[in-house]
């Protein structure tokens, strides 16, 4: 009776030394970058699917965390879409924007969010694309992991979810290039990634769904 307390009691605090740790697993940077995205994108929806904004860069973190990611690139994954989407609205250049990130969390999180953002805005859509493929092949592997957490929700939750909206029926061609250019880059980098082998493995279902539906 005794011995099967002290079992079970060894067991219970096995558990619970497993969970919790003495040491914070995140510090108060992570916390302000959260509450910065909140801010910034409280009124931003995803193109699609019309709901909140948020959602995406939740989801980006926990990815590129999940992956292995460091504390630096998971804030960076919260702020990556900030200069391109937010920062307009607020009424700062691109620049302006970056030194408010490098103000607010540094250098190295500036970086990973400039190497994830197409910063001129001027050229055609395949003209940004071509230039950010180009980025992120050259880019450090910090970049390339938040770019392909960012791509991965891009693909699963926005194209394969909405496989039959309209707006991204007409666009699957370029989707698909855009996809498949990226997905050499990632799996070459991180041969090793389960985050790099599902992208790849959505983009030949997502492929798979567009040839069932060849309009
Ligand atoms: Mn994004």
């Amino acid at each position: 009776m005794i011995r099967s307390l002290i079992n079970f009691i060894a067991v219970i605090s096995q558990i619970i030394m497993a969970e919790f740790s003495t040491i914070p697993q995140y510090s108060q940077q992570y916390d302000r970058a959260v509450q910065f995205a909140l801010e910034a994108h409280r009124y931003q929806q995803r193109k699609h699917s019309r709901k909140p904004y948020i959602l995406h860069l939740q989801a980006v973190s926990s990815y590129v965390w999940s992956e292995g990611g460091t504390e630096a690139e998971a804030i960076a994954a919260w702020l990556h879409d900030y200069v391109e989407d937010a920062a307009p609205k607020q009424g700062l250049t691109v620049e302006q924007a970056f030194a408010k990130i490098t103000d607010k969390f540094g250098a190295e999180v500036a970086a990973i969010v400039r190497g994830c953002t197409e910063c001129d805005r001027s050229g055609t859509w395949k003209e940004r694309k071509e230039q950010y493929i180009e980025q992120i092949a050259a880019g450090s592997d910090s970049i390339v992991l938040v770019s392909l957490a960012d791509k991965y929700d891009n693909y699963t939750n926005g194209y394969m979810r909405e496989a039959f909206n309209p707006n991204v029926i007409k666009h699957r061609p370029r989707l698909m290039w855009f996809g498949e250019s990226l997905a050499t880059i990632y799996s070459e980098r991180f041969p090793d990634s389960w985050l790099a082998v599902q992208f790849r493995q959505n983009l030949d279902q997502l492929k798979a769904i567009y040839e069932l539906n060849n309009d």
